[in-house]
């Protein structure tokens, strides 16, 4: 009997025959061979966290996506494949929108020791940028910051910053589509939650007088466990065919009275994540232009190798979110492995910023730094081993 059946099949029995003891703990951890790939374990001691990380010139999306994370794990159990932003849109109001590029690092500033005015040692544009109206220009961005006195000094570097802050460890990476700066964060707690960060910064103004959006589309292949097993729930139902969904129930969009979460799980260990939105999630919903070009937050997906995105043409006019590629309209995929199409699943999620020209909504706000990203929770025991670890 290997590992597997025994843990599926078994479970009460092995443990009763001492096939496992309870504390053999056989944690696993990545390996991060691939090009590009390094090493983060947090803490570097009996680490809680561990994944491989890659720079947006290194990520996998048909145009880069950002910051990539692969093969994420929480106490030594596999949880996340990959983590990405592999679909990004900048979406004006007075003419079109464009599919931005994710595969070009940019730059962000380290200061010496952890700068008053922001609280951490590295910092973005989009933390940068506070003032409605003005740019901060490109790296190093370094004007005299309000109330810290004197010329800041700080160093330009176009690495991934990790920041240890006792009970997280946060990454930071700038990533530039011509003046557009975007910038990329994951913060990773010891309780186990973990938040993917999305936020805009402008580094000379173009289009800052003309409303537009940022559309931002992380997509979390999770596998709990490993790929077999995992479900898809929403506010605990679970979802046998693929979806595409709203953060609020569509009937109240306006109040946003019934708020949605969602979950992923393994149905044989019970670990998985909850996906709550973050507040700022809910400040710009889907299709606020009305040009229909991004209606959906949530999509709930079948894993196809290779598949990071929703059209097999990256070219930058080819603006709008392709949800009926991601999620088919016709003959939706089985998520729940009834009809037997298997149970690794992928979970895409929206974050968008509008950038607002003055207008009948109140005054430009379009170089103000707006940040969103959910917040996911973990759910089950990931900290104790169960009828011993390792498998799979
Ligand atoms: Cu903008």
């Amino acid at each position: 009997m290997n590992l597997r059946s025994c843990l599926r099949l078994l479970p009460v029995l092995c443990a009763t025959a001492g096939v496992f003891a309870a504390t053999d703990a056989r944690a696993d951890s990545p390996v991060c061979s691939g090009t590009g790939e390094v090493l983060l374990s947090w803490p570097s001691g009996n680490p809680i966290w561990e994944l491989c990380y890659l720079l947006p010139s290194q990520s996998s999306g048909p145009r880069g996506s950002g910051m990539e994370l692969r093969n994420v794990y929480l106490h030594g159990k596999l949880a996340l494949k990959r983590a990405h932003a592999p679909i990004l849109f900048a979406e004006y109001t007075t003419s079109t929108c464009y599919r931005d590029w994710k595969d070009t690092n940019g730059t962000k500033i380290t200061w010496a020791g952890v700068h008053p005015t922001f609280g951490r040692s590295t910092t973005t544009s989009c933390d940068r940028s506070k003032d409605p109206t003005a740019s901060y220009g490109t790296c190093p961005f370094q004007l005299v910051v309000n109330g810290s006195g004197g010329a800041p000094t700080g160093t330009c570097g176009s690495g991934i910053a990790i920041e240890d802050f006792g009970s997280y460890v946060e990454m930071t990476m700038q990533y530039d589509a011509s003046w557009y700066k975007y910038s990329s964060r994951f913060r990773f707690y010891a309780d186990g939650s973990f938040e993917p960060e999305f936020g805009f910064g402008n580094s000379d103004g173009t289009n800052n007088g003309t409303t537009h959006w940022h559309h931002n589309y992380w997509r979390l292949d999770f596998d709990v466990d490993g790929a077999d097993n995992d479900i898809i729930q929403q506010d605990g139902v679970t979802q046998a065919v693929e979806f595409k969904t709203l953060r609020c129930d569509p009937t109240t969009p306006a109040s946003c009275a019934s708020e949605r979460r969602w979950q992923v799980k393994d149905t044989v260990t019970g670990r998985g994540f909850e996906l709550d939105p973050g507040d700022g999630d809910y400040v710009t919903p889907p299709n606020q232009s009305g040009r229909n070009f991004h209606k959906f937050d949530v999509f709930g997906t079948r894993y196809v190798a290779n598949e990071y995105g929703d059209a097999s043409s990256y070219s930058l006019g080819d603006c709008g979110m392709h949800d009926g590629n991601l999620v088919a309209d016709a003959n939706p995929d089985d998520l729940d492995g009834a009809a037997g199409e298997g149970t690794d699943v992928v979970l895409y999620y929206r974050g968008g910023v509008r950038d607002k020209t003055a207008d009948g909504n109140g005054p430009q706000d379009s170089m103000v730094c707006k940040k969103v990203g959910p917040k996911f929770t973990p759910i089950g025991v990931w900290n104790a081993p169960l009828f011993g670890d390792g498998f799979e």
